[in-house]
């Protein structure tokens, strides 16, 4: 959970965990995060997000996010694999973007305000990996209408034809050309009809449509789907169909009313389908410390009804289940959470991502880790300047079975790396792990993974 939540009163840090015992959602606890972009590619689902600065009072945002997870309840954490400082062109303004897989490749789609003062363009970058390094493709802005270039969707069609749809207040889409970094027809302006997008609840602005920004589009059963933030503002989530990547759009509904935790007054849709099951991503201000402009990606399962049309999705706190069951035998990063308190991630050249920033009572929550009877040994990289430290390895719960409790001793630097280990009890079958740190004053040490072993 935020940092900066810990210097609070005790009587609110009473709330907070109150909050956090059945919480799933925010799934992303130690940063702010917004505008999630679900991929699934190949075995995991890769989310990529936007990243609100702490504190923010403006869609102030410089960098994107990366996690992945192969059970939708603990997100590994990747950290920045992309920023302003990627596109020389760029000036501010890191908003809504999407990460697509084609040809061996990762192609992100991004916007961003231009230093030239010409105002949003959509940019894109290219990896061979889903973690980056990613590299500007172009040196240039992709797009650049000139009016309201934000938010890029991008989806690849049965027959090879890729589309980027962005914009904000008008919607508009371009064919791109197979190397996803071209394209050779106009730019097309989609109508913004009532019969396609519905009319605005709130028109003080004067927009043509209820459409409003963030689209996200996918395709099902031979239907398109456009979702997208909507009203307006605050904003809910409504979509259209098409039996057409290009239209026309009929409006169907609402899918998610304006939630507004925490005064979030923005939302962003991303679907995916993952081991059969249909999740909706979103975001809101639901955090400790959020709002508008600190908001946090959530999650909800959600299933069609038979005629193919979205239902009414209700925003839960308490998330999704997992998948299926995390193993434990294999080295698990420190910074894959399920929910945490108190810690921070970062990175270094030796470990890459580590969880940092842990004072004593911080702890993180590991879900459905499945433990076999034969497994009586923790182990844990860290690195610790003073040692004194502990981690208390208990199941279920904060107040669950402590099956053990791992000392850590200095290594001789907060980058010094070092495996520590210690006895637990055994346990068997699916279980909730909670790696509680123990210690004195201060910043006890830094950890980069564990895993369970027998000896
Ligand atoms: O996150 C910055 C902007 O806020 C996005 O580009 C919009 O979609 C809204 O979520």
């Amino acid at each position: 959970m935020r940092k900066l939540l810990k210097n609070i009163t005790a009587s609110f840090f009473v709330l907070i965990s109150a909050f956090s015992i059945k919480a799933q959602n925010p799934i992303i606890q130690t940063i702010y995060t917004a505008d999630p972009a679900p991929m699934v590619y190949k075995d995991t689902v890769w989310l990529y997000t936007g990243h609100d600065e702490d504190r923010s009072t403006w869609f102030t945002m410089k960098d994107w996010r990366c996690y992945s997870s192969t059970d939708m309840v603990n997100w590994t954490d990747h950290g920045s694999p992309l920023s302003l400082k990627t596109f020389k062109w760029a000036q501010k303004d890191a908003w809504a973007g999407q990460c697509i897989y084609r040809n061996g490749k990762f192609y992100w789609y991004v916007p961003m305000n231009q230093e030239n003062g010409k105002g949003m363009a959509i940019g894109v970058a290219v990896s061979d990996r889903p973690t980056g390094p990613f590299v500007d493709a172009l040196g240039k802005p992709l797009v650049h209408s000139g009016n309201g270039d934000i938010d890029p969707t991008v989806f690849i069609d049965d027959d090879g034809q890729a589309y980027l749809y962005w914009g904000n207040p008008y919607l508009k889409y371009v064919k791109l050309n197979e190397d996803m970094i071209s394209y050779s027809s106009d730019i097309v302006n989609v109508p913004l009809t009532k019969e396609g997008f519905n009319v605005r609840y709130k028109d003080a602005d004067k927009r043509p449509s209820s459409y409003e920004e963030g689209p996200w589009l996918y395709k099902r059963k031979g239907l398109y789907y456009l979702l997208y933030p909507t009203g307006g503002v605050p904003e809910h989530l409504a979509y259209s169909t098409s039996t057409s990547p290009t239209g026309p759009w009929k409006y169907r509904d609402t899918i998610m009313s304006v939630i507004q935790k925490g005064g979030a007054f923005t939302n962003h849709p991303g679907v995916i389908v993952y081991k059969g099951k249909t999740y909706l991503f979103n975001h809101n201000g639901a955090l400790p410390g959020g709002g508008g402009f600190t908001r946090s990606v959530c999650v909800d399962e959600f299933q069609y009804n038979p005629d193919g049309t979205i239902p009414r999705i209700t925003p839960t706190v308490e998330g999704v289940s997992s998948v299926s069951q995390l193993n434990p035998y294999k080295r698990v990063e420190a910074e894959t959470i399920a929910w945490e308190v108190g810690v921070e991630t970062a990175s270094d050249s030796i470990a890459g991502m580590y969880v940092t920033d842990i004072d004593n009572g911080d702890y993180i929550k590991v879900r459905d880790v499945h433990f076999r009877d034969k497994a009586n040994w923790f182990e844990a990289n860290v690195a610790s300047l003073s040692g004194g430290a502990s981690i208390e390895i208990l199941i279920d719960s904060l107040n669950g079975e402590l099956i053990g409790a791992c000392n850590v001793q200095s290594t001789g630097g907060m980058l010094n790396w070092t495996k520590q280990s210690c006895k637990v009890k055994k346990v068997k079958g699916g279980h909730d792990v909670y790696l509680v740190f123990k210690g004195g004053e201060g910043k006890l040490f830094n950890f980069d993974w564990w895993k369970l072993d027998s000896k």
